[in-house]
């Protein structure tokens, strides 16, 4: 094998390499650990997402960051059918405010045909054309920075239901050109109320 072939294998390879090292989250649907495919991170409202940076894995594959402008939708491993009693839980970690924090889900990837993503927090006020806001946008009683940990049960069926498969962690930050905003989102886990955790 020459030089130049040894050179374009290795340039190949490295992309595949990328690809696999992106480690799974862990994600619990129904209190089974299901593992999501973070190597296809998908933009959410591609006009949004400036792709500055991917979305990171962390805390034994239950923890993922999201830092500065980051618009970002995974496939779940399996449809979820979100009922009335659907619940929706996970730990905010909220290292550096953002200007709108949200979670959410969808079914097409498009944000503006339903409302189907929650405001958090931050210091703005997200559209209530596009986001439902139960904690009230920025309001003061919202997490914010030093306080930087918060555990959300969220009973998502009271806005929406239907069977979604992607879901969505958004930061919003325009000023700056992006840059600011730190949030970590773990142990997720979405359950009908009423099906008893152990
Ligand atoms: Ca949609
Ligand atoms: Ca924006």
């Amino acid at each position: 094998m020459d030089r130049n072939e040894q050179k374009g294998i290795s340039t190949y390879h490295s992309f595949q390499i990328y690809e696999a090292e992106i480690p799974n989250l862990k994600f619990e649907i129904d209190g089974v650990t299901t593992t999501v495919d973070m190597g296809a991170q998908m933009s959410y409202h591609t006009g949004q997402d400036s792709q500055m940076h991917d979305l990171v894995i962390s805390g034994n594959n239950r923890a993922v960051t999201l830092k500065d402008n980051i618009w970002r939708s995974v496939q779940l491993p399996q449809q979820i059918a979100i009922t009335r009693a659907t619940q929706l839980e996970f730990t905010l970690d909220y290292a550096k405010a953002y200007e709108e924090l949200y979670i959410g889900f969808d079914d097409d990837l498009n944000r503006d045909n339903a409302k189907t993503n929650w405001q958090l927090t931050g210091s703005k006020d997200g559209s209530s054309t596009h986001f439902h806001k139960p904690f009230g946008g920025r309001t003061s009683s919202n997490i914010q920075p030093p306080e930087t940990t918060r555990d959300y049960k969220i009973p998502i069926g009271n806005w929406i239901i239907g069977n979604y498969t992607y879901l969505n962690l958004i930061g919003e930050q325009d000023a700056n050109e992006g840059a600011g905003g730190e949030a970590t989102f773990a142990n997720f886990s979405i359950y009908e109320v009423g099906w008893a955790r152990l």
